[in-house]
């Protein structure tokens, strides 16, 4: 593992999945569903705060760029602890305890559009504790 919580490889690929036409940039079609999928209400007012958050440049779609800044806080100077913690509880659903995503919830995303054995070098490198759990506030402070 390296010194950021995500590799850009791995950012990458999680932004190809949920770009599910491949047009290079997430549209509010494209949040909906993955709400869906991660047992979100499928709210198009939800979707729409996502989309105003992660998108700096006002447009009505979220680039790559964008998706990286959000994801990876080592990559601009100006993120805070408060922006990370954001993603994680909107990666963790409505089912994990407080601060928590269950490595289930991120493996059934990550199923989706991955083989098994890329999902499963990707879970590796994240450190869950013994009930299966990742602490995004222990790794928010590990990584900042
Ligand atoms: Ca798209």
């Amino acid at each position: 593992m390296g010194d950021r919580p995500f590799s850009m490889a791995e950012c990458k690929e999680f932004f190809d999945f949920i770009d599910v036409d491949k047009s290079g940039t997430i549209d509010i079609q494209e949040i909906q569903r993955l709400l869906r999928v991660l047992n979100f209400d499928d709210n198009i007012h939800f979707a729409e705060r996502i989309m105003l958050e992660a998108n700096q440049s006002g447009s009505r779609e979220i680039g790559w760029e964008d998706f990286y800044r959000t994801v990876n806080p080592t990559k601009s100077s100006n993120y805070t602890n408060q922006e990370v913690l954001r993603a994680f509880q909107f990666f963790s659903g409505k089912n994990s305890p407080p601060n928590k995503i269950h490595k289930d919830q991120l493996e059934q995303v990550l199923l989706e559009c991955r083989p098994e054995r890329e999902v499963k070098i990707i879970l590796k490198q994240l450190p869950f504790d013994h009930q299966g759990y990742l602490n995004y506030n222990d790794f928010v402070n590990t990584y900042n």
